[in-house]
This record gives C-alpha cells, sequence and structure tokens, in this order.
C-alpha cells in the first residue's frame, strides 16, 4: 500500500543556539566564548569583533585589550553584545519549554556552550554548566520532547581563541574531545540525537571574519593565505567529528549522531553550458564538508583544489583511518534560500549577508525576505532529494524559516501570516519528498522558534519565532513572551503530524 505523509515519530520541533538564545555569558561558572566578543550589527552595518591579540592585525576588528579573567577585555563600552543576555533562555527555560510542549514539539534543538561547561576550552570542568544543562533536558524529558543537541554552534572559550589560535592549532582537537566525551558521558541516558558542528562550511566565507571568529576563533584575515588556513581549521575540525562519532557509539551504541551544514542549492543561471558547469562547481563547495562527514575521506576535486592552489593542509598518518571510522549516522542540515551561477559576472561580495556570491544573480522566479535571502519552497525538496540520492543517509532539516519584522498589535496579537506561509509552502514541498521522492527524513526543527538574536547581522528585529519575545534591537525590553499567530498554525500542523498546513 502507498503510504501517505511523514513517517510516524517524525521530530516536529524547533531549533535554537546557545549563543544566540541563552544568555547569562558570566553567570553559572560560564567563562566569555568568542561570540561575547561580537557587537550587534545590521543589514548594512557588519558585526563587529572587538577582541584580538595581535597588534597588527586588519579587518573589522578593533584592539580592546588583553584577555583578563571573564571578559573585560573584550568589551568595549560604547558597544552592544547581543550574545551576553540573548533571550535568556537561562532563567526562561522552563516558561519557554512549558510552551514547546504547547505546541507539541516532538523535539527540541539546542546547543551546549563550551565554555559553560568548561569555562577555558581545557580541561577543567564547570559543575554547575553540567547541571544547568541537565535540568533542561529533565524538563523537556518531563513533556516527551527528545532534545537533539548541536554539540559546537558557533562559539569557542576565549581563552582557547587567544592561547591556541582556536582550531588552527591541533591541540583544540584534544580539549574538544574532552568537552565532548563530558557531555556524551553525562548525557548518555537523555540524549540520543546529537550534532557534531553546526554549519561547519560557512566558514568558507573567508571574506566576512565573523564567520571563522565564532566558529573556530579564528580570524583568517589574519593569514597571508585565508582560504588555506581556513582548511587547516576545518581539517582539524573534520578529524575532532569523526573522533565524537567513533567515541559517541562506545558510550551508547544507540546514539545517532550527525553533523550539520548550510545548504544552499546552486542552480545555473541558464541552460547555458558555461552557467551548468559552474553551478556544478559551486556545489562542490557545498558538498565539500558533508562529503567528509558521510563518505569518511575527501572528494577528488577537494584534493585537486589543494593541489593546483598549492595548499599544504598538515594531517597526521592516522587522519585518513579516523575520518574513515567517524561516518555520521545521519545528515542535520539547514535551509533558507537558493542561489543563482550565472558564468559571466564576477562580483565583489566582502560582508555580504544575504547568501550571495561572486558569481551569483538574483533569481528572476522568486522573491526575497527583508534581508535578501531568496524565497525558494521547491529548493526545500530540491536539497533534500539531492542530498539523499548523494548519501542515501536519513536527513534531518534543523533550520527552516524566515526572518522577520513582527508587529504587535495594540491588543498584544501578533499576525505573522507572512512566517505561515513560508513555512507552509516549504513544509508541503518537504512532503514532495518523503512522499514522492522516497527521502528518509527523520525531521523538522524550525528555526529560532522563539525569538532569539540573529546570527548574521546580531538585531532582535530579524525574527523568527512562533513565539514572541519583548527585546528590542538595543537590548531594551522585559523578556516577556507571547504567542504569535503561527503558534496555534503550527501546533495543529504538528497534531496533525504535517496533513493540516
Ligand atoms: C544559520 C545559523 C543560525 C541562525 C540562522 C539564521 O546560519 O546556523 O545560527 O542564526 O542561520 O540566520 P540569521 O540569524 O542571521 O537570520
Amino acid at each position: 500500500m502507498h503510504k501517505k505523509g511523514f513517517p510516524k515519530g517524525f521530530l516536529w520541533g524547533g531549533a535554537t543556539a546557545a549563543n544566540q538564545y541563552e544568555g547569562a555569558y558570566l553567570s553559572g561558572g560560564r567563562e566569555a566564548a568568542t561570540s561575547d566578543a561580537v557587537t550587534a550589527g545590521s543589514f548594512d552595518h557588519p558585526r563587529m569583533i572587538t577582541y584580538k591579540t595581535d597588534d597588527n592585525a586588519v579587518g573589522q576588528t578593533e584592539r580592546m585589550g588583553k584577555l583578563p579573567d571573564g571578559a573585560a577585555g573584550l568589551i568595549d563600552p560604547e558597544s552592544y553584545y547581543p550574545s551576553h543576555a540573548a533571550t535568556d533562555f537561562y532563567h526562561h527555560y522552563q516558561e519557554d519549554i512549558r510552551l514547546f510542549a504547547e505546541m507539541g514539539f516532538k523535539s527540541f534543538r539546542l546547543s551546549v556552550s563550551w565554555s559553560r561547561i568548561c569555562p577555558k576550552g581545557t580541561k577543567e570542568i564547570n559543575e554547575e554548566g553540567l547541571e544547568f544543562y541537565n535540568s533542561v533536558f529533565d524538563e523537556l524529558l518531563k513533556y516527551g520532547i527528545e532534545p537533539v543537541v548541536t554539540i559546537n554552534h558557533f562559539d569557542m572559550p576565549m581563552y582557547l581563541a587567544d592561547e591556541y589560535d582556536g582550531w588552527s592549532s591541533r591541540d583544540t582537537i584534544d580539549n574538544f574531545m574532552f568537552f565532548a566525551e563530558t557531555i556524551l558521558r553525562r548525557y548518555k541516558d537523555k540524549v540520543k540525537y546529537w550534532m557534531t558542528f553546526n554549519e561547519i562550511n560557512n566558514q568558507r566565507n573567508v571574506s566576512a571574519d565573523i564567520f571563522g571568529w565564532t566558529c573556530s576563533g579564528v580570524r583568517f584575515s589574519e593569514y597571508k593565505n585565508k582560504e588555506e588556513a581556513m582548511y587547516q581549521v576545518v581539517h582539524h575540525q573534520l578529524v575532532a567529528s569523526a573522533l565524537v562519532v567513533q567515541k559517541g557509539h562506545e558510550i551508547n551504541p544507540n546514539f545517532k549522531i550527525g553533523c550539520m551544514c548550510s545548504f544552499v542549492p546552486v542552480y545555473p543561471y541558464s541552460c547555458k553550458p558555461e552557467d551548468v558547469m559552474l553551478a556544478t562547481e559551486c556545489m562542490h563547495e557545498r558538498f565539500f564538508f558533508a562529503d567528509v562527514h558521510a563518505r569518511g575521506h575527501y572528494s577528488g576535486y577537494a584534493l585537486k583544489e589543494w593541489e593546483r592552489k598549492g595548499y599544504n593542509i598538515k594531517m597526521e598518518p592516522e587522519d585518513i583511518s579516523v575520518l574513515q571510522k567517524g561516518k555520521v549516522d545521519f545528515i542535520g542540515f539547514s535551509y533558507y534560500m537558493s542561489n543563482v551561477a550565472k558564468s559571466d559576472i564576477h562580483k565583489d561580495v566582502s560582508n555580504a549577508m544575504d547568501g550571495s556570491a561572486e558569481y551569483s544573480e538574483p533569481n528572476p522566479y522568486i522573491k526575497s525576505s527583508g534581508w535578501g535571502w531568496q524565497i525558494d519552497p521547491i529548493g526545500i525538496r530540491y536539497a533534500l532529494v539531492t542530498l539523499y540520492e548523494r548519501y542515501e543517509l536519513p536527513l534531518f532539516i534543523v533550520e527552516n524559516g524566515l526572518g522577520a519584522i513582527d508587529v504587535i498589535e495594540e491588543d498584544g496579537s501578533c499576525k505573522d501570516d507572512y512566517r505561515i506561509e513560508y513555512l507552509k509552502a516549504h513544509i508541503q514541498e518537504m512532503k514532495k519528498a518523503v512522499e514522492l521522492d522516497g527521502v528518509d527524513l527523520m525531521g523538522y526543527t524550525a528555526w529560532g522558534c522563539i525569538d532569539l538574536v540573529s546570527f548574521t547581522t546580531g538585531e532582535m528585529k530579524k525574527r523568527y519565532g512562533f513565539i514572541y519575545v519583548d527585546k528590542n534591537n538595543d537590548g531594551s525590553g522585559t523578556l516577556k513572551r507571547s504567542k504569535k499567530k503561527s503558534f496555534d498554525w503550527y501546533r495543529n500542523v504538528i497534531k496533525s503530524n504535517g496533513e493540516q498546513l
């Protein structure tokens, strides 16, 4: 019989990240992370990194002094840092999880802040930090919500960035493994779904320091060859990810451990063979990291790129077998937009935060969000089919959503029909991938299910949530939570297992 709809046990839910949601950045024994030194920005005003160790550094940085205890040296008193308080999940987790449960969430994606568990990133544990996440997991499990944990989402302890130059150093693998093993062991009976590094492939954008800095504690602009430095960092992370997969399965064979990549499909602008071939090359960039995670080795085009450009990526002899033995159980990915490649253009896109690249043109057939992200629901089906046919692994959409400015009416309501429309169109296409294309899809966690800080701009006004949080771009606000119109809509989607959209 032809089975219709989403599978039983489909993991509907929402997604967040500590650096954008948790706040309490110096409470409970936590120390500063790289993301805490990034100011708020806007669409046309890039976020600034206000900490550096090198006097001659260039880029969007300013010298604010040496790293002291806590964080004083990374703070510019004139600037606002949205991660410090964010929307304060730390003090609101019970209230927020109650609201997620009311929507019927089957899963909730969050990340563990490394510097809350190991304040300096070294092998010293902060018991209070472990206790915090323990309480969060208990609260989720109380309502039957599966935690989906990103081990590392865009932050690293400041101390490691300072002393080791972050992931440039091979020693960081060892420190990270200590942190990862600590949480894998501690929560082995509470958490089943894990992902290693959030959007590991975003770092490929070496023209904007924010990606390398937050993900890896490295400012690629300080390197003579930014791209080579990025590949070295990423090699260390890929090895660490493979070690986590192996260690995790040893700790609990039932763990499902995945990777997490940002997936922005690239279409050819036209049927001109040059456009088609360019799009194929651009897709190599998209696959680069997932290929290693899923197949356990670097693909031919990757090795050729290094050879052609004369890159010398340092590896230890055992790395090849580590990568091979640490293949992921599933592919987690974010999907927000698609892109097009046109062979006869080349633009400067340094600091572009709208997903555009030097070869891309706006797609004339689709609209964009207020932040220039091209809205393409069919692209989510294209992404699912492409990834599934390439890897034949279960897929998990762990981020998707519309960043928009919400208006609170006088009666306190928020009529976010545009968000409902966006999500509905994407879920419809996602359903086709399951029903028609036979994709093995584990779940769907909508990004920023409760309002949180935008990563690319640091704004509050770029909201994604079903739940509104009273907090403004300048940090003011009561933090009061209220339901948007999309709250009831999503509750019904989950209740009907995606049948009623
Ligand atoms: C992804 C990140 C998230 C999140 C999301 C939306 O790249 O994994 O952390 O922020 O994008 O982006 P933004 O917040 O910039 O709108």
